[in-house]
């Protein structure tokens, strides 16, 4: 029996109290004594980490889960979850200037709060968490924010990370919905909708190419494709169904599977998890970055859907 706190039971309770909306959408404690929000609807759940803003499970009705997690996860303060959606922001991969700064920015090792909630029908339900520039943020970035992380569960995941530049300075930033997804053998996928599309090969010294023919993988690829706004399919015969990823508010699409060396590197990703799973991240990355005046906007938006095949 996991014993909570009193202050930690208080929250939750404070957060039932306020945010939860019959069994659809419900406060519970977890892993690392972390905060999640659990959403159910008749096509299935959802399960998002307040730390981190981070989707870590989307499940539909009668599927296998769509989302990977890696079952060496570490739930420590300051470090990233590994699997799901991490929110990378607001910048992709190292920050360019300062490598002593968290990759992939700090939006995913930062505390989310609850913003709202809504049950808009039997079939969709919506939470929205927030995160607001604060001294933690400004540890890393110097500049004003506000960040909504919209996540709407119907028969299909829509997850957006809608920015606003709340300060009096404009800033350039970047990012990524880093979705991590479950799949039969690395081998036996094939991704199509990037085909005929420029990448840049992260492993061949950031080296220009261009995708021809559906991604096969046979070894460790980590590619950013550029100037797409394409749709992606995960075409995955061994679990009998297709993963489609659209997006909005992208031009960049990072495709990531670690193979055998890189896994083993990792202290939270198991040696031989890389077969299970592919990373397919709506990002704004390299050139793709978004330059925001004070008061101006952006939404990043990724919509996931499983579909079964014949
Ligand atoms: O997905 C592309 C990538 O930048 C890879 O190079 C790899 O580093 C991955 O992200 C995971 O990064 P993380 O900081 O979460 O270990």
């Amino acid at each position: 029996m996991y014993s909570l706190s009193l202050q930690k039971r208080t929250s939750l309770d404070e957060l039932n109290a306020l945010f939860s909306l019959g069994d659809q959408i419900q406060f519970i404690d977890g892993p690392g004594d972390f905060t999640y929000v659990q959403l159910e609807t008749v096509h299935g759940s959802a399960l998002i980490s307040l730390y981190g803003g981070h989707v870590m499970r989307y499940q539909p009705q009668d599927e296998a889960p769509v989302l990977w997690m890696s079952s060496e996860s570490q739930y420590d303060a300051g470090k990233a979850i590994r699997g799901g959606i991490p929110v990378c922001w607001p910048w992709f991969g190292p920050h360019p200037a300062d490598k002593t700064k968290p990759n992939h920015g700090f939006a995913r090792i930062s505390e989310w709060h609850v913003f709202a909630t809504r049950v808009i029908d039997q079939d969709t339900v919506q939470v929205r968490l927030a995160l607001n520039s604060d001294d933690h943020s400004r540890f890393f970035w110097p500049y004003d924010f506000s960040l909504q992380l919209i996540v709407t569960l119907s028969e299909k995941l829509d997850v957006t990370l809608r920015v606003r530049n709340t300060g009096s300075s404009a800033f350039s930033m970047g990012g990524a919905l880093h979705s991590y997804f479950t799949i039969s053998h690395i081998e036996s996928i094939k991704i199509r909708g990037l085909e005929d599309t420029v990448y840049i090969d992260q492993l061949a010294s950031d080296a220009r190419k261009t995708q021809s023919g559906p991604i096969l993988f046979g070894s460790e690829l980590d590619n950013i494709y550029v100037d797409t706004v394409n749709a992606v399919v995960i075409e995955d015969p061994g679990l009998h169904r297709n993963i489609r990823v659209e997006k909005t508010g992208s031009q960049s699409t990072v495709v990531w599977n670690p193979w055998i060396d890189k896994s083993r590197r990792m202290s939270d990703f198991g040696d031989d998890e890389y077969v299970g799973m592919v990373c397919v991240e709506t990002a704004n990355a390299v050139e793709d970055l978004v330059y925001l005046e004070p008061g101006e906007t952006h939404q990043l938006g990724t919509s996931i859907q499983a579909e079964r095949l014949g």
